[in-house]
């Protein structure tokens, strides 16, 4: 089954909007395989972002995830990483549909509160670097109510 990995930035986690961003995922039907509450050092942050370090915005991007601990996490599903930035929405929040979690929580694009893998092969890469020591093995018992 795919997987994702999805990010709570410091904005989220100082905002409080740690459980409601959780139960979006959970209540779509998604299975949470991988959560761990951290903050990440400057070399491990722009290698997360490694794609990303030409562009003019890196220093302040990296600057602001290591500001503050986030919520990483793996969610399984079918099409859970399409799904997933259907969820999260647009990068620009002024851009983001309501109901999305950026459209409804977020204003500037440098603090658009979560982060989600934008393919199933970066989403592979990012789940390796952020859960090196692997995920939880288990299937929810929701399963059969929830794929046919
Ligand atoms: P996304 O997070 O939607 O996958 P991305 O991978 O293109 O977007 O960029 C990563 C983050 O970098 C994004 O969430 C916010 C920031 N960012 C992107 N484009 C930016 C820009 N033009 N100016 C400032 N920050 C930007
Ligand atoms: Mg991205």
């Amino acid at each position: 089954m795919e997987q994702t990995f999805i990010m709570i930035k410091p904005d989220g986690v100082q905002r409080g909007l740690v459980g409601e961003i959780i139960g979006r995922f959970e209540k779509k039907g998604f299975t949470l395989k991988g959560l761990k509450f951290i903050t990440v050092d400057r070399p491990f942050a722009e290698k997360h972002y490694a794609d990303l370090s030409a562009k003019p915005f890196f220093s302040k991007l990296v600057e602001y995830i290591i500001s503050g601990p986030v919520v990483a996490m793996v969610w399984e599903g079918k099409n859970v990483v399409a799904t997933g930035r259907k969820i999260i929405g647009a990068t620009n929040p002024a851009e983001s549909a309501p109901g999305t979690i950026r459209g409804d929580y977020a204003i500037d694009i440098g603090r658009n509160v979560i982060h989600g893998s934008d393919a199933v092969e970066s989403g592979r890469k990012e789940i390796a670097l952020w859960f090196p020591e692997g995920i939880a093995e288990w299937r929810s018992s929701l399963h059969s109510w929830i794929y046919e």
